[in-house]
């Protein structure tokens, strides 16, 4: 138990934390046999006093109750699905701590509204939608950094990436030449230098308007790897059919997609007509020699190499598994990429010790192959412990199916072996589950999430529209323990779990943060001194407002504009105290935004009403935050 774990756990725990591997059960049972046996004998012994207090104390350690003014042992990190935002989640209370708005406009804190969120949007500020489905953090060695989460958005065939340190969404690219990045990870070794993911939809490569909806010979779907520090496409692969899912391994020499409709179908009959699909798995190496080499082409204008990963290709093998897979997990181990059948009930599982042979030509795609364990109906997503089990969601059956990775080779091979060990009923239809730190070294076999996609009966009717349900599942037993409901807003598609020891956010911003740089170098510019003046800067019909808060007060209490002016207004926040943010509302005027302490922010408005309008502080901030406000006279 390290330094950090401790402080999270309770007093008691302190002086007996529960040895690694002694399961909760036994350590309950020895515990309730001692009250019992107290209860009806002699009054209890000091031992058996002691030994009550020791099954207590096991008990507070795997509940989900955090005690209120006590902390998480875990962040969880959320996507929001066609909320488009990433929410951070307290594990195991299930509380939400923050929202952190990505690929959706904020109200609250001014995100898609404020210039330096545009600026960051760059040359998708004009979207207000989005749709995240795969969060992952950047890893070195295979065990989370606590440096980044990236997470794509498929309704806009982007990729953004979070700022730790701040929690707040710092890059966004638009990846060419496909549509609808779906699939994405992290490379996990030797560090993120790379990002992955997928371009789901196939569309034709070069995309101008010529091609036809009948021949579809020349639609393509791209697998993505984008440079993880300056977040630009490093370069992509052109593969046969279509993408999904996708993982690294633990030695940073493959990546391994899903791929359904290898059948090229452009609607839904013609999509699953074929009895197998396939897992691609990518060559790095021979993808950086191939770029190096000059063996890719351009297109469609931009000048990201683009591979040729198809069929045939020494970048790519192709290892055929049964239809449509969706799910692609590399075992914490390392040793393994399970692909989730979708519409068939098995899971592939791929021996990665074997991919060096593959790309050797020494054996067959299908010899990767060294289990197909038959889970249940309708495998998505797969999850890991680090005792060797698995855990993957049967949508169908509404259950998740816990198996023991080594059993099922086992039983491949045609020994007769029970690999499944457990099936938990879920509520309802689960996509993806997650295992505490299980994407990682440091998967440890605590806790587990199943993302149910409907909640139905589980709480109380809200209308048509309902919740779903994450639930949180105790794996740290035999058994898999089902210990929570959490309602959640569309549509958390994934998620990860990250010990809290990896993770120091900042309290407060610091002056020189790249976020607000470009503002900070407008002032500049303009002679402002933003850290002591409250002025206006006239640019014909551009207007500056440069002007400073510390509670309850702004430094400008009234300014003048002409009708139709462009306003600009900068707020720097000088308070020094935690948790002291202020607001900046210019009402009627559609503008608002969160100024955190030492931060700048600003916003451009047109002032298109005559007259007085009052601007005031929507982030409670002080006893006298409703005196926070000034007035905006715009001269007819
Ligand atoms: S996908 Cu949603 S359940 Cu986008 Cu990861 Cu599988
Ligand atoms: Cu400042 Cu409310």
């Amino acid at each position: 138990m390290d330094k950090h774990q401790s402080e999270v756990t309770n007093g008691a725990q302190h002086e007996e934390p529960s040895k690694e591997g002694m399961s909760r059960r036994s350590f309950l049972g020895a515990g309730a046999l001692a009250g019992a046996a107290g209860a009806v004998a002699a009054p209890m012994t000091a031992a058996m006093f002691a030994a009550t207090a020791k099954a207590q104390a096991a008990e507070i350690k795997n509940s989900p109750f955090v005690h209120p003014g006590d902390l998480d042992e875990y962040y969880g990190f959320w996507s929001g699905g066609h909320s488009g935002e990433v929410r951070i989640m307290g594990i195991p209370s299930m509380r939400e701590l923050m929202r952190i708005p990505v690929f959706n406009v904020d109200s609250a804190t001014g995100w898609g509204l404020t210039n330096e969120s545009k600026r960051i949007k760059g040359e998708s500020a004009h979207l207000l939608a989005g749709d995240s489905h795969h969060p992952h953090m950047s890893m070195t060695d295979g065990r989370y950094n606590g440096k980044y989460v990236f997470i794509n958005d498929k309704a806009n065939t982007r990729v953004a990436r979070i700022r730790c340190d701040v929690m707040k969404t710092d890059k966004m690219i638009t990846v060419p030449n496909c549509q609808a990045i779906h699939g994405l990870r992290v490379q996990k070794v030797p560090y993120t230098k790379y990002v992955i993911c997928n371009g789901e939809f196939e569309v034709p490569i070069v995309n101008d308007g010529k091609a036809s909806l009948e021949d579809v010979s020349q639609y393509r779907s791209l697998f993505n790897v984008i440079d993880a520090e300056n977040m630009e496409v490093a370069f992509q692969v052109m593969v046969d059919g279509n993408l999904d899912n996708t993982d690294a391994d633990y030695d940073g020499k493959y990546f391994a997609s899903t791929c359904y409709n290898s059948e090229m179908g452009m609607n839904l009959g013609e999509m699953i007509a074929s009895e197998r699909d396939h897992v691609v798995v990518f060559n790095l190496a021979r993808c950086e020699a191939a770029v190096k080499a000059g063996k890719f082409k351009t297109y469609n204008g931009n000048n990201v190499p683009v591979l040729d990963g198809t069929k045939g290709s020494d970048l790519t093998r192709y290892i055929p598994v049964p239809k449509s897979p969706h799910g692609m997990n590399t075992s914490p181990s390392g040793k393994y990429f399970v692909a989730n059948g979708k519409l068939s009930p098995t899971v592939s599982v791929i021996a990665i010790d074997k991919l060096d042979a593959l790309f050797a030509d020494k054996i067959k795609p299908r010899d990767t192959i060294v289990a197909e364990p038959e889970l249940g109906l309708g495998p998505l997503h797969t999850a890991f412990d680090n005792k060797g089990n698995a855990y993957t969601t049967l949508f169908l059956d509404s259950q998740i199916a816990k198996w023991n990775v080594e059993d099922a080779i086992r039983a491949y091979k045609g020994e007769k072996v029970n690999y499944i060990r457990q099936k938990l009923d879920v509520h309802y239809q689960p996509g993806h589950n997650h295992t505490s730190a299980g994407e990682t070294r440091d998967a440890d076999g605590k806790w587990l999430i199943s993302l149910c996609k409907f909640s139905k009966d589980r709480f109380l009717p809200v209308g048509p529209l309902r919740p779903e349900n994450d639930q949180l599942i105790d794996i740290s037993g035999d058994e898999m323990k089902l210990v929570h409901d959490g309602p959640t807003y569309a549509e958390p598609h994934d998620c990860m779990i990250v010990h809290r020891s990896k993770l120091k956010p900042k309290k407060l911003w610091t002056r020189d943060d790249p976020i607000f740089a470009e503002t900070v170098e407008m002032a500049k510019a303009d002679g402002v001194n933003l850290e002591v003046d409250n002025k206006v800067i006239r640019d014909g019909n551009k207007v500056r407002v440069y002007m400073t808060s510390i509670a309850p007060n702004y430094g400008m209490t009234e300014f003048k504009v002409k009708l139709g002016d462009e306003v600009t207004v900068v707020v720097t926040n000088l308070d020094q105290v935690e948790d002291v943010t202020h607001g900046f509302c210019m009402t009627n005027h559609g503008v608002q935004m969160e100024i955190g302490p030492q931060a700048t922010s600003s916003v451009t408005f047109i002032a298109d009403k005559p007259g007085v309008q009052w601007y005031y502080c929507n982030w409670f901030c002080h006893a006298l935050h409703m005196e926070m406000r000034g007035r905006m006279l715009v001269e007819a």
